[in-house]
């Protein structure tokens, strides 16, 4: 048994409030975390914050948030699956196989014919980057300070997200959901994105947060040519609504907000080291900035 000395309480049960020292959080309700007079440190039970800091009421203890090797490498999958659907065209030779349709008339480019941008490059979107690299994409990546990373061309600010943007054909996107990157993903965006690469327009894969991006203006860039396909773990509503054209758009992978899903034995042995070390008088890991909002 994890933290075999401290009491557990599930909050919507009665508990005694002035007891409680740590809160492990996934989408509480706004303001269930008043009225803790002795808390110390909240957990958010995912690697994203955003789900805590839309609560105006949140205590003002430090935030610690989920960084774990099995998420990282799950999220890699998925990226790199998704960038292997798109450049091997996927769905096409699909419908071909349904329709016994023996064709390969204008054959298939090669990953080191496609640049690739990671928007985020931090745990998850370095990750993802490096993985991209090794099957032979050309990487680049935008993050808000500056970086130097082995193998990926790296840009920061406003001006360098323009110049990225103007060189992609498949834009990974691996940000948090702040005020500063709320609907980022929206017309303006993809009319930046390069038009004349080898996969016949821009490709959008996203699994950061739905908020980042405008579902509307992904379907109208799909229906203009500003964006050939897009995969979406990620919605602005969750679960993403049934008339959504989102899902039987012959371009788009829709998935369930499961890019990678934080496997609950190591979030809370996690946590249980943190607390233990905590109180030890060890500095928390993974504390966010509320500030920047990540
Ligand atoms: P990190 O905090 O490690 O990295 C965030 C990256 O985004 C950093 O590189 C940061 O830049 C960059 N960034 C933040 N704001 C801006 C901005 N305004 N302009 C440019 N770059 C910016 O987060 P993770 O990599 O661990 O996770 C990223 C997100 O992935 C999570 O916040 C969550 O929303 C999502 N996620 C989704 C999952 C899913 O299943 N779909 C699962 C897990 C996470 P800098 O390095 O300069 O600070
Ligand atoms: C997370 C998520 O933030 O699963 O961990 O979305």
């Amino acid at each position: 048994m994890l933290l075999p000395s401290h009491a557990f309480a599930v909050l919507g049960q009665p508990f005694d409030r002035p007891r409680v020292g740590y809160v492990l959080s996934w989408r509480h309700p706004p303001g269930a975390l008043n009225g803790l007079p002795n808390l110390k440190v909240v957990f958010s039970l995912g690697a994203g914050v955003d789900h805590l800091l839309v609560d105006p009421a949140l205590p003002d203890a430090p935030i610690v948030r989920v960084v774990d090797s099995d998420l990282t490498a799950r999220m890699s999958e998925w990226v790199v699956m998704h960038a292997l659907i798109h450049l091997r065209q996927l769905r096409r030779y699909e419908r071909q196989q349904r329709e016994r349709l023996w064709a390969d008339d204008d054959g298939q480019p090669k990953a080191a014919d496609v640049q690739v941008g990671v928007l985020g490059l931090g745990v998850l979107g370095r990750d993802a980057a490096a993985k991209l690299g090794t099957l032979g994409f050309r990487v680049a990546g935008w993050s808000a300070t500056p970086k130097t990373l082995d193998g990926v061309d790296t840009f920061s600010g406003a001006d360098g997200l323009a110049r990225l943007l103007a060189q992609t054909d498949m834009l990974v996107v691996l940000l948090p959901l702040t005020a500063e990157t709320k609907g980022l993903l929206d017309a303006g965006l993809f009319a930046r994105l390069k038009r004349d690469g080898p996969l016949g327009g821009p490709i959008l894969i996203n699994a950061g947060r739905g908020g980042l991006q405008v579902d509307a203006d992904i379907v109208a860039a799909l229906a203009s040519g500003a964006l050939k396909g897009a995969s979406l773990d990620v919605f602005e509503r969750e679960p993403l609504p049934v008339d959504s054209p989102l899902w039987r758009h012959p371009a788009v992978y829709v998935s369930p907000h499961n890019a990678a899903i934080s496997e609950a034995g190591a979030i809370a042995a996690a946590i249980a080291r943190q607390i233990e070390a905590f109180e030890r008088g060890e500095p928390l890991e993974n504390v966010i900035d509320r500030a920047r909002g990540y």
